[in-house]
């Protein structure tokens, strides 16, 4: 059985197809998606349905992100704010304007059940952007966290590999887990295309809403695939490299 873990996808329904054609899946492989479905390119409704029928075919975990829960507050009550409007949200507007009643309320439905985290067997973390209590995801206070939280990989790529992890400088909450796994903080902030790892923290966001890439990546050997840079498959659409 492989395990891959995959990384923002932000309404690039075509990246998505690409990869998931590329891992070449059995029917027992698992897919974890680490949530940010919508909110950039213009085929969000396609994602999510794409998703769906990933869910009924393979063992499949889905968690939320920001944007997913941003656009469910949309669709349950009409929330709009300026800042998700310009950030990717005008996009998933304008898609679900051209829906059926039946289809956004099965869609409701799907964003309802994302997860905000998964704690798998070998304690293996995956949580959209992270988590800041020193004692791990199950003292959290606020829900919200798991999918805004920067501090958790701002920590990662600002510590120093010389620190060891019995150390009282070391953050007590890369402890809590043997792996964690994050997208939400697009790797091209620092300069990397592909799924990174600072102290135990891996980050599978190779930033497709923007000039990167989709990856996914199969957590126990950490080989990735990855599509063409999403922006191709969108000739004529700026994503969210407008904002
Ligand atoms: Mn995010």
């Amino acid at each position: 059985m492989k395990e891959y873990v995959i990384g923002d996808i932000h309404g690039g329904y075509l990246a998505l197809k690409a990869l998931i054609e590329k891992l070449s899946l059995a029917p027992e492989d698992r897919l974890i998606f680490l949530g940010d479905y919508v909110d950039g390119w213009s085929e969000p409704v396609e994602t999510v349905d794409y998703l769906c029928e990933l869910k009924a075919r393979y063992n499949t975990i889905l968690l939320m992100g920001n944007h997913d829960s941003l656009a469910l507050d949309w669709l349950l009550n009409g929330t709009a704010n300026d800042l998700w409007l310009s950030h990717g949200g005008a996009a998933t507007v304008a898609a679900y304007q051209k829906v059926s009643e039946n289809k956004k309320k099965a869609h409701i439905l799907f964003y309802t059940a994302l997860m905000p985290y998964y704690l798998d067997s070998k304690n293996r973390l995956f949580i959209h952007a992270g988590f800041t209590n020193q004692k791990g995801v199950a003292k959290e206070y606020f829900e919200k966290i798991f999918y805004w939280d920067r501090s958790l990989w701002e920590s990662a790529i600002s510590l120093d590999p010389r620190i060891p992890t019995n150390s009282p400088l070391y953050p007590k909450r890369f402890l809590c887990y043997s792996e964690i796994f994050i997208g939400h903080s697009s790797l091209d902030k620092i300069g990397e295309s592909v799924p990174t790892k600072h102290a135990n923290v891996w980050n599978i966001d190779t930033g497709a809403a923007f000039k990167g890439p989709l990856s996914a990546m199969e957590i126990n050997t950490k080989d990735f695939w990855q599509s063409a840079a999403v922006y191709l498959y969108y000739p004529h659409e700026l994503g969210r490299n407008d904002s």
